[in-house]
């Protein structure tokens, strides 16, 4: 790799180019190359202005998230920053793509910044659970001053050229092709008219008033605390950020490294930076290399207008390809159609989409009630209910219909895909896409390959889940591939504690507390009782609250009550019925006590899921599993997913306390083989990745 920065003087103004590929992380090398540039071009007489440009796809990404939690070397980056405060000629960055983070910082100490008309700025350290490390937390209110500092710091969102330039973060824009030579006829001017060299860092005119306003900070920690919870990083930016309004600059900047350090060694950053690189990791499959061709998708075909193929549709219209979407009647049909265009007109409705771009989609369909239609499709996704009969008999007619070199893909959340393939003549052509649900939001997209899928077949859905927005993990087949079969226990305990008589509210709280969204028995009254329980055999629990007219949340009841603002309340009414349909099963009442226990119990059964799936070759990798749970059920991010999770835990603590829980409960608490070997061989799930 280059890591390379090199510089060329031309009419006085030293141009250095930054050349670190991929994405020009500011690693250690690339640090002490831009520090050797610039200090030459400091001394170099003839010139009179620098010029800060990259190479490649990007500008600078931001700190090289690989160095974290190993020792610094130098300079850092706050070194750089401040090699540019006390820069004796004016520097202007030139920016194109996306400069995050410490990249955008280190464009924040320049005195001038031009933008490609097409680049976007931002922090998003946050969501690697850190703070901006290299003065952005100082630099960014000084300029929009700290309401808009807070938003654009605690989002980290990515900031487009326009917006930039209004809100005074950026000076210029450029057109894309000229930016070198727009941002150098910049520099020229800037020599010209005098070499001003204006530093952020001395302006406080943006926070002068914030001074007088100290109930900002608090006020803007309260109204966002459901979304901050659980993450320590909010918090800490809201610090610096009042930090950089009270205190002068330096002390400022002390405060900011102060709360970094404290960030980048917590357990929150280590489980958000894995899941970064997880999501990354997910998209390689060891025996698919990049030699293996894609098929092209131009045109997809979609069966069943419903909640799921609706949904699966919508990522495709949003990525421009066409869809042409098939249900057995009219009636079913158009009800889809008109569910997808409810869903665009409620985005636009925000502000975030035009009428324009809604109907621009909406041309994208093709609705049709004949199987006919789909002939000429690259690919066809069966999304219909979960019936094998139902599936085998739609795949023999699909394989008659679909061209040659057809992907035709199943939905299926369960199904055994092999049998599927099997009903057709090209069961090679056939893949698992299994998407969650709302499929236009949730990001985790199942790849499940057959025994029997060719590798170009994987390819196109692997790269294509990028294409439309998704993290693809891939699956072998098993029943619930890897999301489903590995949370599946979760529910299972649930119920078993609440049958034994421990209480449904701190079941659900221990979750709540441990940062899912929601605890099980919410979720259940979320999705409605009456959809969930429709197969039981036996009396159950859920059966007899659906008698009894209690089908969830959308009914006021359901294992809960609910208050006209949909907040859960205990129901003695629901006690009830559990202590009864547990007498009638004969379970005795032996509650868990104490919220370890209780989380033990949910997800240790989780944890060994996850090492039968490794070991049986389902999964890739442990941290596909960690992304499927994150991605798939909201898996707390900052936990990192269940097997870091465990890691973090220590697998030799989750063995020994999961041998005591087997002799009260039984073999669903048996440690997996693997996860004996790798606690006995002190290693964790990480070191098998
Ligand atoms: C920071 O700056 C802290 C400072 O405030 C303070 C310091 C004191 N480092 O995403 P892609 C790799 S924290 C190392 O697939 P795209 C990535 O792993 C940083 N590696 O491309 C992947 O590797 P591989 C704040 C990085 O085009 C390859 O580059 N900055 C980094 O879809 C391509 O990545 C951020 O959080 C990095 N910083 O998206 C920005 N970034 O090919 C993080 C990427 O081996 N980066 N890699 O799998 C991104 O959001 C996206 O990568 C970006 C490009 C939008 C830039």
């Amino acid at each position: 790799m280059n890591q390379t920065a090199s510089s060329v003087v031309t009419d006085g103004i030293a141009l250095i180019t930054l050349d670190n590929p991929p994405v020009n992380a500011l690693s250690a090398p690339l640090r002490q190359a831009l520090q050797s540039e610039l200090d030459r071009a400091f001394r170099d007489d003839q010139v009179h202005a620098i010029m800060l440009i990259c190479a490649g796809r990007t500008f600078i990404a931001g700190a090289d998230i690989t160095e974290f939690g190993q020792p610094w070397q130098s300079p850092s980056l706050p070194d750089l920053c401040a090699m540019l405060d006390a820069a004796p000629k004016p520097v202007i960055a030139a920016i194109h793509g996306t400069a995050l983070g410490g990249g955008f910082e280190l464009a924040l100490a320049c005195h001038y910044r031009v933008v490609a008309a097409s680049a976007r700025v931002g922090l998003p350290e946050v969501n690697l659970g850190l703070l901006p490390g290299a003065g952005g937390t100082q630099r960014i209110p000084r300029v929009v001053g700290a309401k808009a500092a807070l938003d654009i710091v605690t989002s980290g969102r990515q900031i487009k050229a326009k917006e930039a330039l209004s809100l005074g973060l950026v000076d210029a824009i450029a057109d894309d092709p000229s930016l070198q030579s727009e941002a150098l006829a910049f520099a020229r001017r800037v020599v010209a008219d005098g070499a001003a060299k204006p530093r952020i860092r001395d302006r406080t005119d943006a926070i002068e008033g914030d001074r007088n306003a100290p109930d900002l900070f608090t006020t803007f920690a309260t109204t966002n605390a459901r979304r901050f919870k659980g993450f320590p990083a909010p918090g800490a930016i809201i610090e610096a950020v009042q930090a950089a309004v009270m205190l002068d600059f330096d002390d400022g900047l002390a405060k900011e490294a102060a709360l970094f350090e404290q960030l980048v060694a917590s357990p929150e950053s280590a489980a958000q930076r894995h899941v970064f690189f997880a999501e990354r990791e997910a998209a390689r499959v060891p025996d698919i290399g990049p030699e293996t061709a894609a098929i092209d998708i131009a045109a997809v075909g979609v069966i069943g207008a419903g909640t799921m193929g609706g949904g699966i549709t919508m990522n495709f219209l949003n990525a421009g390809i066409p869809v042409t979407l098939v249900e057995t009647n009219q009636e079913a049909l158009d009800r889809g159609i008109a569910t997808i265009r409810r869903n665009y007109e409620a985005t636009a409705s925000k502000g975030r989409m035009t009428g324009q771009q809604v109907e621009q989609r909406m041309a994208l369909i093709s609705p049709s009630l004949e199987l006919g239609a789909l002939a000429h499709a690259d690919l066809v996704i069966e999304a219909v209910y979960e019936s094998m009969d139902v599936k085998t008999d739609i795949f023999a007619r699909l394989d008659r219909i679909a061209k040659p070199g057809a992907i035709l893909a199943s939905n299926t959340s369960f199904l055994n895909l092999d049998r599927i393939a099997a009903a057709t003549s090209r069961p090679e052509w056939v893949v698992g896409l299994h998407f969650f649900s709302p499929a236009n939001v949730m990001r985790l997209l199942e790849v499940v390959r057959g025994a029997a899928t060719a590798k170009p077949v994987v390819a196109t859905a692997m790269r294509l889940a990028k294409r439309i927005g998704k993290v693809a993990v891939l699956s072998g087949v098993c029943d619930g591939f890897i999301a489903n079969r590995l949370l599946a226990p979760r529910g299972t305990q649930a119920e078993a504690m609440m049958l034994e008589g421990t209480p449904i509210e701190a079941i659900d709280r221990v979750l709540v507390d441990y940062g899912f969204a929601m605890g099980h028995f919410q979720m259940m009254d979320l999705v409605g009782l009456d959809v969930i329980g429709r197969n039981a055999t036996e009396r159950t629990v859920m059966g007899d609250l659906v008698a009894a007219g209690r089908l969830g949340q959308k009914r006021g009841a359901g294992y809960y009550d609910y208050d006209e603002k949909r907040r859960p309340h205990a129901s003695d009414l629901t006690a009830n019925l559990i202590s009864e349909v547990a007498a009638a099963a004969s379970v005795a009442h032996s509650p868990t006590v104490g919220d370890e226990a209780i989380l033990a119990r949910l997800l240790y059964p989780v944890v060994t899921e996850g090492a039968r799936i490794l070991e049986e070759g389902i999964a890739l990798r442990a941290s596909d599993i960690d992304i499927a749970a994150v991605l798939g059920y909201n898996w707390p991010v900052y936990r990192g997913g269940p097997l870091f999770w465990a890691d973090q835990v220590g697998l030799g603590k989750i063995v020994a306390d999961m041998r005591q829980l087997e002799a009260l409960h039984g073999e669903t608490f048996r440690p997996a083989p693997l996860l004996v070997r790798l606690a006995e061989g002190g290693k964790r799930f990480g070191d098998r990745s």
